[in-house]
């Protein structure tokens, strides 16, 4: 039985890859819904229609895991998508793993934030980090232009330095001691980031942290798949030659894209 991930777009191909990497031999059916991108500036009840009609797909296909790769979709459809499925399949998502790390690791600290506006404006980061009672503060701050500016490939060069600049020494981000990349294509500026940083601080990368989690409940559930290269196939709403070309931005390999028109 594979993975099931899905992501509003191409982005969710950093978790789809830290999973690969993590589970070789896990087969993987990644969803993209290209077709309504960006989900970061979406209502809420539009992105848990998508999510549950794509749940149906990744469900047919035999999916053991439902993983919400997009930070977008798991602050807006997670608690639904997890009612709707049921005992049909676990559902994963981008955010509590962090949140338990977090938690483990930053009592009475401070910890920041950065992501879309929908992952911002939604709060859930700080309801759950709240949760917790481990008097964290949470300082977040919508960092909107980082997506179009990582798809458009400028990482690693003198726009994207001038852009996170501004946004890191925002007054919101001052005095935080662990910042969480609370987005599928943050793992791309991670290392400008963390150069940003130095070693003052930890630098929090979700895909890897989503990564370990699935591991850990494949394992307690006894769903391990521990022989032989698992199977994958990457499935697009709408497809086009860019998103072809983002794949290997994202994936760090190039990966075949198969058109699945889920709206028709
Ligand atoms: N995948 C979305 C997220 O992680 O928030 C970002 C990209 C988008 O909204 N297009």
């Amino acid at each position: 039985q594979p993975l099931g991930i899905f992501d509003s777009g191409i982005g969710g191909l950093t978790v789809a890859h830290a999973v690969t990497r993590l589970l070789p031999s896990e087969s993987i059916i990644y969803f993209g819904d290209t077709a309504h991108l960006p989900y970061g500036d979406k209502s809420t009840a539009a992105i848990q229609a998508y999510s549950i009609k794509i749940c149906d797909l990744l469900l047919q296909q035999g999916a053991k895991v439902i993983l919400i790769a997009c930070n977008s979709a798991s602050v807006s459809a997670y608690d639904l998508v997890r009612e709707y499925v049921g005992s049909r399949a676990k559902v994963l998502n981008v955010i509590d793993p962090v949140v338990h790390y977090i938690g483990e690791n930053y009592a009475n600290r401070t910890v920041g934030l950065i992501g879309t506006r929908r992952t911002v404006s939604s709060g859930v980061y700080r309801q759950k980090i709240k949760a917790l009672r481990r008097n964290i503060t949470l300082k977040s701050l919508a960092t909107p232009l980082l997506v179009p500016m990582i798809e458009e490939g400028f990482v690693h060069n003198r726009l994207s330095q001038y852009i996170l600049d501004m946004y890191l020494t925002h007054k919101q981000l001052e005095s935080v001691e662990a910042l969480i990349l609370g987005c599928t294509h943050y793992p791309l500026i991670r290392p400008e980031v963390e150069a940003y940083y130095g070693d003052r601080l930890e630098v929090i990368d979700s895909s890897e942290m989503v990564a370990r989690a699935l591991y850990q409940l494949l394992e307690e559930h006894h769903l391990l798949n521990q022989s032989g290269e698992g199977t994958k196939r990457f499935l697009v709403s709408d497809f086009t030659r860019t998103f072809q070309s983002q794949t290997r931005l994202f994936f760090g390999e190039k990966v075949e894209l198969e058109t699945y028109p889920l709206w028709e």
